[in-house]
Protein backbone atom coordinates (compact mmCIF):
# COMPACT_ATOMS: atom_id res chain seq x y z
CA UNK A 1 0.00 0.00 0.00
CA UNK A 2 1.71 3.51 -1.43
CA UNK A 3 2.32 5.89 2.25
CA UNK A 4 -0.20 8.84 2.57
CA UNK A 5 1.35 11.98 2.21
CA UNK A 6 -0.01 15.46 2.69
CA UNK A 7 1.03 18.52 0.61
CA UNK A 8 0.55 21.48 2.08
CA UNK A 9 0.40 23.96 -0.96
CA UNK A 10 1.00 23.60 -4.73
CA UNK A 11 4.63 22.51 -5.73
CA UNK A 12 6.17 22.50 -9.32
CA UNK A 13 4.79 20.43 -11.18
CA UNK A 14 7.75 17.86 -11.16
CA UNK A 15 7.55 17.68 -7.87
CA UNK A 16 4.06 16.98 -7.73
CA UNK A 17 3.88 13.84 -10.38
CA UNK A 18 6.46 12.27 -8.61
CA UNK A 19 4.86 12.13 -5.61
CA UNK A 20 1.37 11.28 -7.50
CA UNK A 21 3.10 8.21 -8.49
CA UNK A 22 5.22 7.02 -5.32
CA UNK A 23 1.82 7.77 -3.00
CA UNK A 24 -2.10 8.95 -1.71
CA UNK A 25 -1.32 12.66 -1.76
CA UNK A 26 -3.72 14.83 -0.43
CA UNK A 27 -3.87 18.48 -1.13
CA UNK A 28 -4.73 20.23 2.19
CA UNK A 29 -5.37 23.93 0.00
CA UNK A 30 -7.94 21.67 -1.55
CA UNK A 31 -10.27 21.29 1.22
CA UNK A 32 -13.26 23.12 2.05
CA UNK A 33 -12.56 22.99 5.88
CA UNK A 34 -9.76 21.88 7.46
CA UNK A 35 -10.35 20.79 10.54
CA UNK A 36 -13.07 18.46 9.00
CA UNK A 37 -10.17 17.39 6.63
CA UNK A 38 -7.83 16.44 9.85
CA UNK A 39 -10.56 14.56 11.53
CA UNK A 40 -10.89 12.53 8.32
CA UNK A 41 -7.76 12.01 6.74
CA UNK A 42 -5.41 13.19 9.60
CA UNK A 43 -4.17 9.62 11.63
CA UNK A 44 -3.37 8.37 7.72
CA UNK A 45 -0.66 10.97 7.48
CA UNK A 46 3.03 9.91 7.83
CA UNK A 47 4.69 12.15 5.69
CA UNK A 48 4.23 16.00 5.03
CA UNK A 49 5.89 17.61 1.59
CA UNK A 50 5.75 21.23 2.36
CA UNK A 51 7.10 24.48 0.93
CA UNK A 52 9.72 27.01 2.07
CA UNK A 53 7.14 29.45 3.80
CA UNK A 54 4.33 27.13 4.89
CA UNK A 55 4.26 27.28 8.99
CA UNK A 56 4.17 24.04 10.52
CA UNK A 57 4.12 24.30 14.27
CA UNK A 58 3.33 21.72 16.87
CA UNK A 59 -0.64 22.24 16.71
CA UNK A 60 -0.52 20.82 12.69
CA UNK A 61 1.76 18.02 13.85
CA UNK A 62 -0.68 16.93 16.41
CA UNK A 63 -3.36 16.87 13.64
CA UNK A 64 -1.11 14.11 12.56
CA UNK A 65 -0.57 11.44 15.20
CA UNK A 66 1.15 9.36 12.64
CA UNK A 67 3.73 11.85 11.24
CA UNK A 68 6.89 10.60 10.65
CA UNK A 69 8.52 12.99 8.16
CA UNK A 70 8.55 16.79 6.65
CA UNK A 71 10.14 17.19 3.47
CA UNK A 72 10.55 20.67 3.36
CA UNK A 73 11.23 22.45 -0.07
CA UNK A 74 14.38 25.29 0.79
CA UNK A 75 17.27 25.34 3.26
CA UNK A 76 15.69 27.38 5.38
CA UNK A 77 13.47 25.72 8.11
CA UNK A 78 12.22 28.93 10.43
CA UNK A 79 8.54 27.98 9.30
CA UNK A 80 9.07 24.59 11.18
CA UNK A 81 8.94 24.24 14.58
CA UNK A 82 12.00 22.05 15.07
CA UNK A 83 11.36 21.16 19.11
CA UNK A 84 7.94 20.22 18.69
CA UNK A 85 8.97 17.92 15.93
CA UNK A 86 11.80 16.32 17.45
CA UNK A 87 9.74 15.87 20.55
CA UNK A 88 7.63 13.78 18.45
CA UNK A 89 10.36 12.34 16.77
CA UNK A 90 9.74 13.76 13.33
CA UNK A 91 12.42 14.11 11.13
CA UNK A 92 12.64 17.26 9.53
CA UNK A 93 14.18 17.33 5.88
CA UNK A 94 15.51 20.08 3.77
CA UNK A 95 17.58 20.97 0.93
CA UNK A 96 20.45 22.13 1.49
CA UNK A 97 23.76 22.55 -0.20
CA UNK A 98 21.67 22.18 -4.00
CA UNK A 99 21.59 26.26 -3.52
CA UNK A 100 24.66 27.26 -2.37
CA UNK A 101 26.13 28.50 -6.06
CA UNK A 102 22.66 30.36 -7.03
CA UNK A 103 22.20 32.42 -3.84
CA UNK A 104 25.71 33.02 -3.15
CA UNK A 105 25.68 34.57 -7.38
CA UNK A 106 22.81 36.74 -6.20
CA UNK A 107 24.67 38.30 -3.06
CA UNK A 108 27.18 39.08 -5.65
CA UNK A 109 24.83 40.49 -8.14
CA UNK A 110 23.73 42.65 -5.39
CA UNK A 111 26.67 43.47 -4.38
CA UNK A 112 27.42 44.65 -7.65
CA UNK A 113 23.71 46.26 -8.11
CA UNK A 114 24.06 48.51 -5.52
CA UNK A 115 28.24 49.24 -5.69
CA UNK A 116 28.23 50.29 -9.49
CA UNK A 117 24.63 51.57 -8.97
CA UNK A 118 23.34 49.51 -12.14
CA UNK A 119 19.35 49.70 -12.06
CA UNK A 120 20.24 53.75 -10.94
CA UNK A 121 22.37 54.15 -14.38
CA UNK A 122 19.93 51.85 -16.30
CA UNK A 123 17.26 54.07 -15.87
CA UNK A 124 19.17 57.28 -15.93
CA UNK A 125 20.18 55.79 -19.63
CA UNK A 126 16.58 54.68 -20.27
CA UNK A 127 15.34 58.48 -18.73
CA UNK A 128 17.35 60.51 -21.49
CA UNK A 129 19.43 61.97 -18.82
CA UNK A 130 23.00 60.91 -20.07
CA UNK A 131 21.94 63.00 -23.50
CA UNK A 132 20.73 65.58 -21.36
CA UNK A 133 23.25 65.93 -19.06
CA UNK A 134 26.11 63.70 -19.24
CA UNK A 135 27.95 61.13 -17.44
CA UNK A 136 26.18 60.43 -14.30
CA UNK A 137 28.81 60.26 -11.05
CA UNK A 138 31.01 57.85 -10.10
CA UNK A 139 30.20 54.61 -8.83
CA UNK A 140 32.59 52.81 -6.46
CA UNK A 141 34.50 49.55 -6.75
CA UNK A 142 35.28 46.56 -4.42
CA UNK A 143 38.85 45.39 -4.73
CA UNK A 144 40.31 45.50 -1.55
CA UNK A 145 36.95 46.19 0.18
CA UNK A 146 36.09 44.67 3.41
CA UNK A 147 33.19 42.36 2.70
CA UNK A 148 31.76 41.18 6.27
CA UNK A 149 29.49 37.75 6.28
CA UNK A 150 26.89 37.53 9.15
CA UNK A 151 26.56 33.34 9.01
CA UNK A 152 29.64 31.69 7.73
CA UNK A 153 27.72 28.70 6.56
CA UNK A 154 27.57 26.44 3.32
CA UNK A 155 26.24 29.80 1.67
CA UNK A 156 27.85 31.91 3.27
CA UNK A 157 31.65 30.63 2.41
CA UNK A 158 30.30 30.26 -1.28
CA UNK A 159 29.87 33.79 -1.01
CA UNK A 160 33.44 34.33 0.21
CA UNK A 161 35.26 32.30 -2.11
CA UNK A 162 33.80 33.70 -4.86
CA UNK A 163 34.06 37.44 -3.55
CA UNK A 164 37.89 36.70 -3.16
CA UNK A 165 38.33 36.77 -6.46
CA UNK A 166 36.94 40.43 -7.16
CA UNK A 167 39.92 40.75 -4.43
CA UNK A 168 37.72 41.16 -1.30
CA UNK A 169 38.44 41.05 2.53
CA UNK A 170 36.43 38.66 3.84
CA UNK A 171 35.60 38.72 7.62
CA UNK A 172 32.66 36.98 8.96
CA UNK A 173 30.60 37.22 12.38
CA UNK A 174 27.89 34.50 13.92
CA UNK A 175 27.12 32.25 16.79
CA UNK A 176 30.86 30.78 17.13
CA UNK A 177 34.31 31.21 15.10
CA UNK A 178 35.42 28.66 13.08
CA UNK A 179 39.00 26.89 13.60
CA UNK A 180 39.59 25.61 9.86
CA UNK A 181 38.42 29.09 8.37
CA UNK A 182 41.36 31.88 7.67
CA UNK A 183 38.72 34.54 7.76
CA UNK A 184 38.87 37.01 10.47
CA UNK A 185 35.96 36.33 12.98
CA UNK A 186 34.17 39.00 14.54
CA UNK A 187 32.30 37.87 17.77
CA UNK A 188 30.47 41.69 17.85
CA UNK A 189 28.26 42.11 14.46
CA UNK A 190 28.64 45.71 14.71
CA UNK A 191 32.22 45.96 15.45
CA UNK A 192 32.22 43.99 12.30
CA UNK A 193 29.48 46.38 10.86
CA UNK A 194 32.20 49.27 11.08
CA UNK A 195 35.20 47.45 10.01
CA UNK A 196 32.98 46.51 6.99
CA UNK A 197 32.33 48.12 3.70
CA UNK A 198 29.57 46.15 3.09
CA UNK A 199 28.09 43.74 5.18
CA UNK A 200 25.91 40.25 3.47
CA UNK A 201 23.19 38.89 5.71
CA UNK A 202 22.93 35.17 4.88
CA UNK A 203 22.46 33.57 8.74
CA UNK A 204 19.51 31.51 9.30
CA UNK A 205 16.23 32.97 10.70
CA UNK A 206 14.21 32.49 13.35
CA UNK A 207 14.40 33.91 16.99
CA UNK A 208 18.41 33.38 17.60
CA UNK A 209 19.09 35.81 14.24
CA UNK A 210 15.40 38.27 14.75
CA UNK A 211 16.42 41.89 14.25
CA UNK A 212 20.16 41.55 14.51
CA UNK A 213 20.66 43.50 11.91
CA UNK A 214 19.42 46.88 13.88
CA UNK A 215 19.92 50.60 13.89
CA UNK A 216 23.58 50.73 16.09
CA UNK A 217 24.57 48.05 13.03
CA UNK A 218 23.46 49.90 10.36
CA UNK A 219 24.81 53.17 11.57
CA UNK A 220 28.27 51.20 12.36
CA UNK A 221 28.56 50.69 8.41
CA UNK A 222 27.79 53.85 7.72
CA UNK A 223 26.97 56.57 4.95
CA UNK A 224 29.21 54.98 2.92
CA UNK A 225 28.28 51.41 4.00
CA UNK A 226 25.90 48.99 1.52
CA UNK A 227 23.67 46.18 3.78
CA UNK A 228 23.21 42.98 1.09
CA UNK A 229 20.05 40.55 2.81
CA UNK A 230 19.74 37.12 0.85
CA UNK A 231 18.51 35.13 4.02
CA UNK A 232 15.67 35.83 5.66
CA UNK A 233 13.75 39.41 6.06
CA UNK A 234 13.43 39.00 9.81
CA UNK A 235 17.08 38.98 10.08
CA UNK A 236 17.07 42.86 9.70
CA UNK A 237 15.15 45.46 11.79
CA UNK A 238 12.80 46.92 8.63
CA UNK A 239 11.80 50.07 10.53
CA UNK A 240 15.21 51.22 11.45
CA UNK A 241 16.76 49.98 7.76
CA UNK A 242 14.40 52.55 6.53
CA UNK A 243 15.36 55.31 8.72
CA UNK A 244 19.13 54.83 7.80
CA UNK A 245 18.77 54.75 4.69
CA UNK A 246 15.95 57.97 4.37
CA UNK A 247 18.42 59.61 6.78
CA UNK A 248 21.68 58.83 4.59
CA UNK A 249 23.20 57.07 8.09
CA UNK A 250 23.37 53.88 5.64
CA UNK A 251 24.78 54.10 2.14
CA UNK A 252 23.23 51.70 0.10
CA UNK A 253 21.30 48.50 0.60
CA UNK A 254 20.59 45.08 -1.54
CA UNK A 255 17.59 42.86 -0.44
CA UNK A 256 15.56 39.61 -1.70
CA UNK A 257 14.18 39.02 1.54
CA UNK A 258 11.79 41.29 3.56
CA UNK A 259 9.73 41.29 7.08
CA UNK A 260 6.27 40.84 5.37
CA UNK A 261 6.68 38.96 1.80
CA UNK A 262 5.65 39.85 -0.38
CA UNK A 263 5.07 43.42 0.55
CA UNK A 264 8.02 45.79 0.82
CA UNK A 265 8.08 49.15 2.40
CA UNK A 266 6.80 51.90 0.59
CA UNK A 267 9.51 54.22 1.49
CA UNK A 268 12.29 51.99 -0.27
CA UNK A 269 10.13 51.96 -3.42
CA UNK A 270 11.20 55.25 -4.04
CA UNK A 271 14.85 54.93 -3.11
CA UNK A 272 17.36 54.99 -5.92
CA UNK A 273 20.34 53.74 -3.38
CA UNK A 274 18.26 50.23 -2.98
CA UNK A 275 17.82 47.59 -5.27
CA UNK A 276 15.49 44.76 -4.28
CA UNK A 277 14.58 41.48 -5.40
CA UNK A 278 11.11 39.71 -4.98
CA UNK A 279 13.07 36.88 -3.24
CA UNK A 280 15.08 35.42 -5.77
CA UNK A 281 17.84 33.57 -4.15
CA UNK A 282 17.39 30.15 -5.08
CA UNK A 283 15.02 31.35 -7.68
CA UNK A 284 16.53 29.36 -11.23
CA UNK A 285 15.03 26.60 -13.25
CA UNK A 286 18.38 24.83 -12.49
CA UNK A 287 18.27 25.22 -8.27
CA UNK A 288 14.74 25.01 -8.20
CA UNK A 289 14.75 21.39 -10.11
CA UNK A 290 17.26 20.19 -7.44
CA UNK A 291 15.69 21.67 -4.67
CA UNK A 292 12.53 19.68 -5.79
CA UNK A 293 14.31 16.71 -6.65
CA UNK A 294 15.58 16.62 -2.85
CA UNK A 295 12.29 17.21 -1.42
CA UNK A 296 11.19 14.02 -3.51
CA UNK A 297 14.43 12.24 -2.45
CA UNK A 298 14.38 12.61 1.38
CA UNK A 299 11.09 10.97 1.27
CA UNK A 300 11.82 8.23 -1.06
CA UNK A 301 15.28 7.61 0.87
CA UNK A 302 12.93 7.44 4.16
CA UNK A 303 10.12 5.11 3.13
CA UNK A 304 13.20 3.17 1.69
CA UNK A 305 14.44 2.45 5.53
CA UNK A 306 17.54 4.49 4.98
CA UNK A 307 16.37 8.05 7.02
CA UNK A 308 16.29 11.15 4.80
CA UNK A 309 19.25 12.08 2.86
CA UNK A 310 19.25 15.80 4.03
CA UNK A 311 17.98 15.76 7.67
CA UNK A 312 17.85 19.20 9.82
CA UNK A 313 19.72 18.17 12.73
C1 LIG B 1 13.17 29.74 -1.41
C2 LIG B 1 14.78 29.98 0.53
O1 LIG B 1 12.70 31.01 -1.70
O2 LIG B 1 15.80 27.88 0.63
C3 LIG B 1 15.36 28.83 1.25
O3 LIG B 1 15.40 28.87 2.48
O4 LIG B 1 14.55 31.00 1.08
C4 LIG B 1 14.55 29.91 -0.91
O5 LIG B 1 15.38 29.02 -1.53
C5 LIG B 1 12.09 29.10 -0.65
O6 LIG B 1 12.42 28.06 0.12
C6 LIG B 1 11.03 28.64 -1.65
O7 LIG B 1 9.79 28.92 -1.23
Amino acid sequence: MKPNVLMTAPMMPHIEAALDQAYVVQRLWQAENEDAFFEKHGASFVAVATGGHHRADGALMDRMPNLKIISSFGVGVDHIDLDAAAARNIIVGNTPDVLNDDVANLAIALVFATTRRLVEWDKYVRAGLWVRDGNPPLARGIHGKTVGILGLGRIGKDIARKLEVFGCNIVYSGRQAQEDQAYKFYPDLTVMAAASDILIAICPGGEATHHIVNAQVLDALGPEGTFINVSRGSVHDEVALVKALAGGQLGAAGLDVFADEPNVPEALLSMDNVVLQPHQGSATVETRKAMGDRVVDNLASYFAGNGAISPVT
